[in-house]
């Protein structure tokens, strides 16, 4: 029986099934990439949900697994060397997933560095961009209702960045070249989310990056995605 008791994110939520994987998110577009790969990997998890409405992610529970207090964070009873291990950034997590299994990317060579390449244009482009645009033009508009260079901004900075996508994916099925990959996962959330959660489809004219729409589409009809979408909630 695993312990997990050095962990004190399992005090506010108790793990079920301490022996499989415990998960920390909420369903955004950062939180869905852990329970995709999970379910796309076929490997056993709990789903904790912290809730943003009362800053759980905020709590000192939440913090002492990830200090930047952010989800998505998990917790792998049996890590390295068998040990418990805990993971928080989303990008760290998916590099330990296929790692772990050896899938969604390759163990070495060129289609390795591939897919790490890609995975990082999301981390620290795609991500971020994408975050801020969102915040302004659809969570903060009120605030910058007279001074529309913040929006302006990081509107033609994630128009910028799909046109890069749609670069990639006019010659290619998935981000790294042939194969789906960790990080497909971690970017096509993204992408939804700039219709689903930010409803800007006009105002960045995503009809304009046909192959991303498509590689969309791909990714969503995949069984994983639809079980793995909801299931941090
Ligand atoms: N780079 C981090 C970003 C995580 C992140 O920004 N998560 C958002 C949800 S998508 C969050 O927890 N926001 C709550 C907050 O900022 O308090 C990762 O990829 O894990």
């Amino acid at each position: 029986m695993s312990d997990l008791s050095a962990f004190p994110i399992t005090s506010k939520w108790p793990a079920q099934n301490p022996e499989i994987i415990q998960v920390y998110s909420l369903p955004t577009p950062n939180g869905v990439k852990v329970t995709i790969a999970l379910e796309e990997l076929g490997l056993p998890y709990e789903a904790h949900m912290v809730s943003f409405g009362t800053n759980e992610q905020k709590s000192p529970e939440f913090v002492s697994l990830n200090p930047n207090g952010r989800i998505p964070a998990i917790i792998d009873p049996n890590g390295p060397d068998g040990q418990p291990i805990g993971i928080f950034e989303s990008g760290a997590v998916l590099v330990y997933l296929a790692e772990k299994t050896g899938k969604l990317m390759a163990r070495e060579g060129a289609a390795r560095y591939a897919t790490l390449q890609w995975l990082m244009f999301q981390m620290g482009g795609v991500g971020p961009m994408f975050g801020q645009f969102g915040h302004f033009y659809k969570f903060a508009a009120d605030k910058v209702a007279n001074n529309s260079y913040p929006t302006d901004r990081y509107r033609d900075e994630t128009k910028r960045l799909l046109g890069v996508l749609e670069g990639q994916l006019s010659k290619h099925q998935w981000l790294a070249g042939n194969d789906y990959s960790i990080a497909d996962i971690a970017t096509f959330p993204w992408v939804r989310g700039l219709s689903i959660f930010y409803k800007a489809d006009e105002v960045l004219e995503l009809k304009n990056y046909p192959a991303v729409m498509a590689w969309l589409e791909r990714a969503l009809a995949r069984p994983a995605v639809q079980k793995g979408w909801p299931a941090p909630a």
